[in-house]
């Protein structure tokens, strides 16, 4: 028998910092989970930005270590999380054996719901081996739903996301090519005109976008909603967000973590009674979280910035934007944001496409 809110999650675990699994299982227990965590490498910090911490130690598990560890679990009848989540795996081998454990899972439990991440880069920059590409393309059709970034979309797609038309064909593309139910592109910056285009007003008292703005973070979903067989249809939205000047590492695995943790449950009120789909209240919750999560670590990061010369030597008309900015090494407040984490204020609201 399968077991209720217990999520197996497949990441990466660093000593110092949250990113991986460090990032994803605080918010997930916070909100109630039993997190079985499997590491997919062991580092002393995370390997984005290594001007900031200069280097890093540890090492990954390979395919022969992850494959001895998941046929344990099963042999022990500990296979039977009711969902998985799945973020950084750096080589194809190390997926290969994830898909397989997935495919177990599955073979246990039909109904299983699995959150998949396909961490691979950012910005234009990949931080695994491009050889998972191809996997992760095998592995899209096994998800219930797909967490990437921009980036991460557009190597999946084929899609290049300028604009709101081009955002719009690359949910589409992963309904249509990967028979991918649900999809979640986290972020996409996005100037005004194109916002409008997809939908939000300029700020009228029912605003959504602030004037004065021209470029938002929009975070978009789509869920299919005809029948099996049937020509796809979907209901598209998406949640604009100003973007913040710096950033920080572990940002997607907090969000990835919280999709899952709060992931459709078409038996609660809350997301059946959702104005524009029940994807589209997870996601208003989860990026209401991480704004909690951001405002906290921004403030921690600008009380560093000037009051720690040892950290950041201050310097003469520079904005505090530009301070925090060349402040490198700030990790998530985390463990500071529980509040936010488990009641978040909704600001930003999802708008139908
Ligand atoms: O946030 C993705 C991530 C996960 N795991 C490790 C990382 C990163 C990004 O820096 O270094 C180890």
């Amino acid at each position: 028998v399968p077991q209720d809110k217990r999520i197996l999650s497949i990441q990466s675990h660093v000593v110092a910092g949250y990113v991986g699994n460090k990032a994803a299982s605080f918010p997930l227990q916070l909100l109630g989970w039993e997190v079985d965590a499997a590491l997919t490498v062991s580092f002393s910090n995370h390997t984005v930005r290594i001007t900031g911490y200069g280097r890093w130690g540890g090492s990954k598990f390979d395919a022969a270590h992850l494959e001895d560890v998941f046929s344990a679990l099963d042999a022990n009848g500990l296979l039977r999380q009711s969902h998985v989540l799945t973020g950084y795996v750096p080589g194809a081998d190390a997926l290969k054996v994830v898909v397989r454990a997935v495919d177990r899972l599955r073979a246990v439990n039909p109904k299983l719901v699995y959150v998949l991440d396909p961490v691979m880069g950012d910005d234009g920059r990949i931080y695994v081996s491009e050889s998972v590409i191809p996997i992760y393309k095998a592995l899209l059709p096994r998800a219930t739903c797909a967490t990437p970034n921009y980036f991460e979309a557009e190597l999946l797609t084929d899609v290049k996301i300028l604009d709101a038309s081009s955002l719009k064909a690359a949910l589409k593309t992963f309904h249509e090519r990967y028979r991918l139910p649900n999809i979640v592109i986290s972020a996409v910056s996005l100037p005004t005109a194109e916002l409008e285009a997809l939908g939000f007003s300029l700020a009228d008292g029912s605003s959504t976008i602030p004037a004065g703005t021209n470029r938002m973070l929009v975070c978009s979903g789509s869920t299919i909603v005809s029948a099996p067989g049937d020509p796809i249809e979907s209901v598209a939205f998406g949640v604009a967000f100003p973007e913040l000047a710096e950033h920080y590492e572990g940002v997607g695995d907090v969000f990835s973590s919280l999709v899952a943790g709060r992931f459709p449950c078409y038996s609660d009120p809350a997301f059946a009674a959702h104005p524009v789909s029940p994807l589209a209240h997870t996601v208003e919750l989860a990026i209401a979280s991480l704004q909690g999560i951001l405002a906290r670590t921004r403030a921690h990061a600008l009380s560093l910035a000037n009051n720690r010369p040892e950290m950041i030597v201050p310097r003469e008309g520079e904005s505090a934007d530009e301070r925090v900015r060349r402040l490198r090494t700030v990790e998530l407040r985390l463990v500071q944001s529980h509040q936010e984490i488990l009641n978040p204020t909704v600001q930003y609201r999802a708008v139908r496409f």
